[in-house]
């Protein structure tokens, strides 16, 4: 982990998607966190240990979905399949499958596997998941404050955790996609996936993959009175007032962010997520909080 001393920046952008603003000034206090996302590997140390269960590996409660196919009321999870040429990018549907048999070890569904891929983020993770490893590892997940300060690594205001230019000489920093989604992926990065971590340039504070590769849980509820006008790649279930799961903030975009769809690879960046939802682009990692002030 990397300890952080407390400060004050501005979190939050007004030149992007409006659920960033307003800019406000923020203060966190000291806290450590995971250089890296939480791999495939870590989290199998927390499974073996605990035998724990991820939520997409159980079967829904039929009361939780009343509006579910009996069909669908099985252990699963979202996972992103390209599509053949240009669709209606308003309606996700397009990109995202319910597959029965997805989870963590499973990416793509029951005939997939993590081979080769002990290295990268965990995904397939619900919010609870990531609760239950953080508690096993005695740590916490972050605020979104606390992860917006961690990823602007120092440069207070800038658009990318790396500074304003989106490729600095040509190089790309992080894992993104390149071309345009959800048909086309150049892979100018290496990538069509998700990547080992670490693979990309680190931050000022010495952080790996604050910006693509997976989005990343927070505790933060997404507040209520702001509208999504731009949904992003990722399944973006706005939940009615009687909604059974809260949403959660999620941060730092993924390996299906897009310029022509989403623009989120920056530190500004939030989307809400439900908290039951797992799928192929979200993972997390971890903090601990400085309990005393020397
Ligand atoms: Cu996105």
């Amino acid at each position: 982990m990397v300890e952080l001393p407390g400060g004050t920046f501005r979190m939050g952008s007004d030149r992007f998607y409006p659920e960033e603003r307003p800019v406000l000034e923020v203060s966190v206090g000291a806290f450590a966190v995971d250089r890296r996302p939480v791999t495939v590997a870590d989290f199998r140390r927390f499974v073996k240990a605990t035998d724990y269960m991820t939520w997409a590996e159980q079967a829904p409660e039929a009361a939780d979905y009343p509006d579910a196919q009996p069909e669908s009321l099985v252990p699963g999870s979202l996972v992103f399949h390209k599509t053949r040429g240009p669709v209606d990018l308003r309606d996700f549907r397009n990109w995202w499958r319910w597959t029965p048999g997805a989870d963590w070890r499973h990416p793509e569904g029951p005939d997939s596997n993590v081979g080769g891929r002990e290295l990268h983020p965990v995904t397939h993770v619900a919010y609870g998941d990531a609760v239950a490893y953080a508690e096993w590892a005695g740590k916490s997940l972050p605020t979104e404050a606390e992860w917006e300060y961690a990823a602007r690594g120092g440069l207070d205001g800038a658009t990318f955790t790396w500074g304003d230019d989106f490729a600095p000489k040509g190089r790309l920093m992080a894992n993104t996609w390149q071309g345009e989604f959800p048909w086309q992926n150049l892979r100018s990065d290496g990538f069509e996936g998700t990547s080992p971590v670490g693979r990309f340039p680190a931050n000022g504070f010495g952080l790996f993959d604050m910006a693509g590769n997976v989005w990343e849980w927070t505790v933060d509820d997404f507040a209520a009175s702001q509208t999504i006008r731009s949904p992003c790649c990722g399944p973006q279930f706005v939940n009615a007032p009687e909604e059974r799961f809260p949403r959660k903030v999620i941060k730092g975009g993924s390996h299906l962010c897009a310029p022509n769809y989403c623009l989120r690879y920056r530190p500004a960046a939030r989307q809400a997520e439900s908290v039951d939802t797992s799928t192929c682009h979200i993972g997390f990692r971890c903090v601990v909080r400085s309990s005393t002030a020397t």
